[in-house]
C-alpha cells in the first residue's frame, strides 16, 4: 500500500540535514506531530561529507534522546587538539584547560545516517525527494502552508509552525521579505580544499597547521579513515588537484621534525568556499531558521553543525512550551538567545581562521603581528584557556559571555 502524502502537521520542517532531524526528534519527544520535506535523495544525503566535530553538549543533548549509540560505538574523543606554526606542534590539552570537556569526533554523514534509519524506524514523516518551493500565511497567528513538489505533483503542507532548516541555499531565508531580514556576511580570500582518505591517521589527535604556503588541517574518521584540508586560493578547480599534488602539499604544510605523513587512496575530493553570514532576525512570524539557513561559519572553528543543533534544541523548547501551555516567551526569545551562541561561535571561528590561514594580501607587518599572535595563543594560559573553551564549546544551558566564557 503506498503510503499517503500527509497534508498537515504541527510543525513543518524543511530539510534532513543536522537541524532538521534533530529538531524532528526532538519535538517527537515532546509529542509534537512534525513531517521533514528533503528535496534530495536518501542516498545523496547520507553520502555528502562534511563536518567531523561534535561538541560535548551536542553528545550530551544526542544522549538525552536516545540517538548516540554508534557516537559512542565509533566515535573518537579527543582531550585536546594540536596547533603548528612554522613547524612547531603544540598540544591544546582542552580536557585539562576546561575542567574535563572533551570533543567527539564523529563524521556528520554518519550522524545524518543514525538520525535518518531512526526516523524512519520509528514511523515518523519523512519525505525525501520533496523539494519546498514556496511558503505562505507566515504572519504569526496565520495559517502557514508549504507548497513542495513530490513526485512530479505539487502538493501543500498545513502547519502551525515552519522550521527553515534547509540550509544556506534554501527556500526559507529567500521567502522574507528583505525589508524584514538583516544579513552580514564575509568572504574569505581562500577556500578549504578537502579529501577523505582510506589510511590511518598520522596523529592522535587534530593538527591545525600554519605554513607560509597556507593553512593545512589533519583530521580524521575512524583508525583507518583520515580526512585532511588545504588551503587554497577561491575558485580553484578540483581537477587541478590530482592526488598527488594534494598529499605533496600536505605534507610540506604539516611538517614537523621526526613525523611523516601516511598517503592512502583518495575516496573523496572536494572544494569548499569560505565565508561568514549571518541572518537577522532568525524568526518572521511562524517561520523559524535554524541552521545553516540562518548562519554559516568558517569551518576552521568546528562549529557549522553543532550551532545548528543549538539552535534546534532552543526552538524545540520554546515550541514544546507553546503547544502545551500557549507561552510564547520562549519563541519571542528564540532569536536572540541563538544569535548570541552565533555570534560568539562567528568571533571564534573568525578570530582561528585569522589566526591559521596564510591572507595573501598581508603585508611584512601584519605576518609579524600574526607570529606574535601565534606565539601569544601557545604561550599563554589564558589565551589557551580561551581557545579550549571556546572550541569544545559550552554547556547549552550556560549563561554565555562573549567570548565562550561561563
Ligand atoms: P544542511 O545544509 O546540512 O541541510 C539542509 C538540508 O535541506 C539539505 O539536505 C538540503 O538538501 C535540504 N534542502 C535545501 N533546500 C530545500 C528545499 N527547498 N526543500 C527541501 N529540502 C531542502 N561544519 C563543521 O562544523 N565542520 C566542517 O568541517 C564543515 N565542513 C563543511 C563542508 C561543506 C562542503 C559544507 C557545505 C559545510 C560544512 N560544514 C562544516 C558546515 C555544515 O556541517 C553545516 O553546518 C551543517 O550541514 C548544517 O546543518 P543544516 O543546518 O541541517 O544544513
Ligand atoms: C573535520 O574533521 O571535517 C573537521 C574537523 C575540524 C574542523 C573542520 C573540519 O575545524
Amino acid at each position: 500500500m503506498v503510503a499517503k502524502t500527509p497534508t498537515r502537521t504541527q510543525v513543518g520542517i524543511i530539510g534532513a540535514g543536522p537541524a532538521g532531524l534533530v529538531l524532528g526528534e526532538l519535538l517527537a519527544d515532546a509529542g509534537i506531530d512534525n513531517v521533514i520535506l528533503e528535496s534530495r535523495d536518501r542516498q545523496y544525503v547520507e553520502s555528502r561529507v562534511r563536518a567531523g566535530v561534535l561538541e560535548q553538549a551536542t553528545v550530551e543533548l544526542l544522549d538525552k534522546h536516545g540517538l548516540s549509540a554508534n557516537v559512542h560505538a565509533h566515535g573518537l574523543v579527543h582531550d585536546g587538539v594540536y596547533l603548528q606554526f612554522h613547524g612547531e606542534r603544540h598540544h591544546i590539552d582542552m580536557r585539562r584547560l576546561t575542567g574535563g570537556r572533551t570533543i567527539t569526533v564523529y563524521g556528520q554523514q554518519e550522524l545524518v545516517r543514525d538520525l535518518i534509519a531512526h526516523r524512519l524506524q520509528t514511523g515518523k514523516e519523512l519525505l525525501f525527494e520533496a523539494e519546498a518551493v514556496s511558503l505562505s500565511g507566515m504572519q504569526w497567528g496565520g495559517d502557514p502552508v508549504i507548497k513542495f513538489r513530490h513526485g512530479g505533483v505539487e502538493r501543500r503542507l498545513a502547519c502551525r509552525v515552519i522550521a527553515g532548516c534547509d540550509g544556506f541555499h534554501g527556500v526559507s531565508r529567500r521567502s522574507i521579505p528583505a525589508q524584514d531580514i538583516t544579513t552580514f556576511s564575509r568572504e574569505f580570500p581562500y577556500a578549504w580544499l578537502g579529501i577523505l582518505a582510506e589510511v590511518a591517521p598520522s596523529s592522535n589527535e587534530l593538527v591545525y597547521s600554519f605554513h607560509e604556503s597556507g593553512f593545512a588541517l589533519l583530521s580524521m574518521r575512524s583508525p583507518s579513515v583520515s580526512r585532511l584540508y588545504l588551503q587554497v586560493p577561491p575558485g580553484e578547480e578540483i581537477a587541478d588537484w590530482p592526488d598527488e599534488r594534494i598529499w605533496s602539499e600536505l605534507e610540506v604544510r604539516l611538517a614537523t621534525p621526526g613525523w611523516n605523513l601516511e598517503r592512502g587512496p583518495v575516496i573523496e575530493k572536494s572544494i569548499t568556499p569560505m565565508r561568514s553570514f549571518v541572518a537577522e532576525p532568525l524568526r518572521h512570524g511562524s517561520l523559524f531558521l535554524a541552521g545553516d539557513s540562518g548562519h554559516i561559519v568558517p569551518p576552521t572553528g568546528a562549529k557549522g553543525l553543532n550551532l545548528a543543533i543549538a539552535d534546534v534544541k532552543v526552538l524545540a523548547e520554546a515550541l514544546a512550551a507553546w503547544f502545551s501551555s500557549g507561552d510564547e516567551s520562549g519563541l519571542d526569545a528564540y532569536s536572540p538567545t541563538c544569535l548570541k551562541r552565533i555570534w560568539n561561535a562567528q568571533n571564534f571561528s573568525t578570530t582561528m581562521t585569522s589566526l591559521m590561514h596564510l591572507d595573501p594580501a598581508a603585508d611584512p607587518f601584519s605576518l609579524r603581528i600574526q607570529r606574535a599572535l601565534q606565539r601569544f595563543t601557545v604561550e599563554n594560559l589564558n589565551a589557551m584557556s580561551a581557545l579550549a573553551d571556546n572550541y569544545v564549546g559550552p554547556p547549552f544551558d550556560s549563561p554565555l559571555q562573549e567570548g565562550g566564557k561561563r
